[in-house]
């Protein structure tokens, strides 16, 4: 089963809008299989954003998923990857569509929301950076019967 690392990033987390996100992924059928609140630290910022080192606004979003607390999740089902950043939006809030995560509680590129891995690779990485692997469970297979 393909699976994603989501995360509910600081400024979602302090307005309220943990539980709002997580519906929507329960909804759609996805299983959350890991999860926490934790605070960022600096070096694990540095390497989730490695790709971004050289980016000018590397330092900024450093400073900003290190702020405050986020929710650090992994969700498994079908497509995951792909079909959680459709729901999440484009990276711009502004340019998001309505019925998208970004698109409905975001207004400005750095305080987007929620982050979502962008490829298999981009997920096994970040989920290893982020959980070990007793922190996730496994679901009994016969409930995916009423979604698949
Ligand atoms: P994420 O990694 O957070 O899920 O977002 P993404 O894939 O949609 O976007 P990505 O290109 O990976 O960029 C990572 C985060 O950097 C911030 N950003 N700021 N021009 C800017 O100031 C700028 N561009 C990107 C965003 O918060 C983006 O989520
Ligand atoms: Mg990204």
């Amino acid at each position: 089963m393909e699976k994603t690392f989501l995360m509910v990033k600081p400024d979602a987390v302090q307005r309220g809008l943990i539980g709002e996100i997580i519906s929507r992924f329960e909804a759609k059928g996805f299983q959350l299989i890991g999860a926490k609140l934790m605070t960022v630290s600096e070096e694990l910022a540095e390497s989730h954003y490695e790709e971004h080192k050289e980016r000018p606004f590397f330092p900024e979003l450093v400073q900003f998923i290190t702020s405050g607390p986020v929710f650090a999740m992994v969700w498994q089902g079908e497509q995951v990857i792909a079909t959680a950043r459709l729901m999440m939006g484009t990276t711009n809030p502004q340019e998001a569509a309505s019925g998208t995560i970004r698109g409905d509680y975001g207004l400005i590129v750095r305080k987007n929301i929620i982050h979502g891995s962008d490829s298999v690779q981009s997920a096994e990485r970040e989920i290893k950076l982020f959980f070990k692997e007793d922190e996730l469970v496994e679901y009994s297979k016969l409930i995916n019967n009423w979604i698949y």
